[in-house]
């Protein structure tokens, strides 16, 4: 499978989002990557509930990906209409029960996502991974856009490789911060799928997004 790309919408021009969303869908790309966060799992904050199901609107064929950095992430489900075809994060640091906020995410079929922070150790997957569609290995401490790569983050991401391909389980691995031009091939092929894409690559200043979003894929085959 090609490498599968999510454009960070944080990173996107924040006045101007419905036509940004219509540009990346027009331009083929699978998801949008939507952080949500709490303001107390991380210090900050980005869009509320109503605008993270406001973000379907404009949508034709590409699906969310709701990246929740907030405590007791269930409890944002609703609001957020969440459903089929949403792809959906919330953290193993900020979840009391993960194997229940996974189950809800299975009944309303839409895809589980484990997140891990960090300072996290990889191996806290084990436990999930016949549950999960997904693992977000985070290569930055989760809050903010535009930092640089948390050491180690390169190995982990082997390590998280080798965990899944040694269970035998069929599940994708997304990275998400600083998923730069000059890291994104690097990650392919320690064995990323899914890539976030922000301030680092296809929204820096180098391109136009209607350049930058081919020339991603090119690195990812
Ligand atoms: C960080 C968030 C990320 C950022 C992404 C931005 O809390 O979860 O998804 O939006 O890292 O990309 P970049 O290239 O600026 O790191
Ligand atoms: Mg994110």
């Amino acid at each position: 499978m090609a490498g599968l790309l999510s454009p960070s919408v944080m990173c996107a021009d924040l006045l101007n989002l419905n036509d940004e969303i219509k540009k990346l869908d027009s331009l083929g790309v699978e998801y949008l990557h939507i952080d949500f966060m709490d303001n107390k799992f991380v210090p900050n904050i980005t869009f509320d509930t109503n605008m993270v199901r406001s973000f379907k609107k404009p949508m034709k064929n590409i699906k969310r990906d709701i990246h929740i950095m907030a405590f007791e992430p269930e409890k944002f489900f609703d609001a957020m209409e969440i459903g089929e075809g949403d792809m959906v994060s919330f953290h193993y640091e900020a979840s009391d029960d993960a194997h229940a906020v996974i189950a809800e995410l299975i009944k309303r079929n839409a895809k589980p996502c484990i997140a891990i922070s960090p300072d996290t150790p990889v191996e806290v997957v084990k436990d999930f991974l016949d549950e999960v569609y997904a693992v977000l290995l985070m290569t930055v401490y989760p809050g903010f856009a535009g930092q640089p790569m948390a050491p180690g983050s390169m190995e982990r991401l082997s390590e998280l490789r080798e965990i899944i391909d040694k269970s035998g389980k069929d599940v994708l691995i997304e990275v998400d911060g600083h998923v730069s031009w000059d890291h994104c091939e690097e990650m392919r092929e320690r064995g990323a799928d899914i890539f976030v894409a922000g301030s680092s690559s296809v929204y820096g200043k180098d391109y136009p997004l209607d350049e930058a979003v081919p020339r991603f894929y090119s690195l990812v085959k």
